[in-house]
């Protein structure tokens, strides 16, 4: 047998079969565990969060200012016929303002440069009515200045309203006004270092002042702005800012001033679909399952009854147990909490003010710095692939579980070591996948038996569920509903004090 004509297949026929056989299997197999990949691997539920919103979901919770003219003529509301001369606080200090927001826990400051009657906080360009002819530090004052300098000093973020509605602009209802709105924002923008939030209210067209005209002039709300160019123009200037309206496009209105977002609350909104000052906003509140783009909500109510300082409610600053009430149910309702806090006529925030957010700080420091599931027995119904339980507990925001594609029901166990007298339960989903919980229910396990304590419907960035103060031994949050496997970063128990409500 001369070696150039050595065929295997001759030599040794039934291992040549053989070996055929199991390299066609061995490619069949290939094949099978490649299209199960494809089928298991995690995708997002989309739509998701960008960067710039992600960013945001992690403030949480941050001031507005309402301050300006409103402020030294009384009102909520100002006609547009109101001099610079009016605008004199005494003992104006921005650094008081930042200082109060920082030890409140919050995260930033977004102040009214411009509210419905016009006058601006800052000299600008476009406008002789301002700040720069008021007797303040002899019209050199610049308070958007003053505050931006102070937040940054403070590490707080900075962010701007800007009312579109314009009773002091003669041009109000003309296309010439959008110009000047236009060149104000962009004032804002370039002159001020980073902005975080731009506000853009949807309150807006009736009657006013507008140069002298005293008349109603009304706007067709949908197209009179053009906001896809603005928009534009605040992508360009601050790229990372997020733009508030009723329509977002990135932050949305939780649908009422009170302080309360939805039970079920959807980031998801059919954006496109709608438009700021809509009449029949309300209808997105609560968001979409199935919406198209992801504009969370944003809970703006103020601590006292309006959104400018009056003196007549001095007495009627919220009290520790209402801000508590609305945290839960914004913060705690995947939303984010907007407080108002009406600088008074000296420049100042009020001292009630102080002693009742300082009174809110203490009291969630108190709560959530000592979170009970840390270190204890965690068990999930399944786990997909490596996304395993201990993520749940580890405090990273990053990290996550994830349960089983056939786990309809998926559960979260908490085994406490010693029993403990708790009332507050934490979950959030992981958002760069999406939000995909549905419906849920919470038990406690006390003395050897599960008791169901609460039935709800969407989580998202964050769930707060308080139950009744009582010695637990564990607690189990089940999935009943969900858009695709559950993803979950977090989750904590805690103990609240007791309040009378
Ligand atoms: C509303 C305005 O009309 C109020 O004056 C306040 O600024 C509030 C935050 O938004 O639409």
């Amino acid at each position: 047998m001369r070696l150039s004509n050595f065929d295997i297949r001759l030599v040794f026929p039934h291992f040549f079969k053989s070996f055929v056989m199991f390299q066609k299997i061995f490619l069949l197999l290939m094949f099978i565990t490649s299209c199960s990949y494809v089928e298991s691997s995690l995708e997002p539920v989309l739509p998701v969060p960008n960067k710039y919103q992600l960013a945001w979901q992690e403030l949480e919770y941050y001031a507005f200012i309402h301050f300006n003219m409103n402020t030294f003529t009384n009102k909520e509301w100002g006609y547009g016929d109101e001099k610079p001369s009016q605008f004199n606080p005494t003992q104006l200090d921005t650094h008081q303002w930042a200082r109060v927001a920082k030890q409140a826990g919050m995260k930033g400051i977004i102040i009214t440069a411009k509210h419905h009657d016009g006058f601006c906080l800052w000299p600008s360009k476009f406008t002789e009515h301002s700040v720069k002819n008021s007797p303040w530090k002899n019209g050199k004052g610049d308070l958007i200045r003053e505050l931006s300098d102070a937040c940054r000093e403070y590490g707080l973020k900075f962010g701007v309203y800007l009312s579109p509605w314009d009773r002091n602009h003669p041009n109000y209802g003309r296309p010439e006004y959008i110009s000047y709105f236009r060149n104000q924002l962009k004032e804002l923008l370039t002159e001020y270092g980073e902005i975080f939030e731009v506000w853009f209210d949807g309150a807006n067209g009736g009657d006013g002042f507008y140069g002298g005209a005293n008349e109603e002039r009304r706007v067709n709300k949908k197209s009179y702005y053009d906001w896809p160019t603005t928009i534009e123009l605040v992508r360009s200037l601050q790229p990372q800012a997020v733009i508030f309206s009723d329509a977002g496009p990135d932050i949305r209105w939780v649908g009422n001033e009170k302080g309360y977002a939805n039970e079920r609350t959807w980031s998801p909104i059919y954006r496109d679909s709608i438009f700021a000052g809509m009449p029949d906003f309300h209808r997105f509140s609560a968001g979409q399952e199935n919406g198209t783009h992801w504009v969370p909500t944003e809970t703006d109510v103020s601590i006292r009854p309006g959104w400018y300082y009056h003196p007549e409610e001095d007495n009627q600053v919220k009290p520790l147990s209402k801000l508590v009430d609305i945290y839960y149910n914004s913060v705690g309702l995947n939303s984010s909490l907007l407080l108002n806090l009406p600088v008074d006529t000296r420049g100042l925030i009020h001292e009630n003010e102080v002693a009742n957010l300082n009174a809110l700080a203490d009291y969630l420091d108190a709560t959530f710095s000592n979170d009970y599931s840390k270190g204890q027995k965690v068990n999930t119904s399944s786990n997909f692939k490596g996304y395993n339980e201990t993520a749940l507990i580890n405090k990273d925001r990053k990290s996550y579980w994830v349960s089983a594609l056939d786990d309809q029901n998926p559960k979260i166990e908490i085994y406490l070591e010693n029993p403990e007298s708790l009332n507050t339960f934490l979950i959030q989903e992981y958002l760069p996948m999406g939000q995909r919980i549905k419906s849920f229910y919470f038990e406690i396990f006390s003395k050897g038996n599960w008791v169901k304590v609460y039935e709800g419907s969407t989580v998202g960035n964050k769930r707060l569920i308080r139950f009744k103060t009582q010695i637990i031994d564990g607690v189990r949050f089940t999935v009943t509903d969900k858009k695709a496997q559950v993803i979950i970063s977090n989750v904590g128990l805690f103990r609240a004090q007791d309040l009378n409500n």
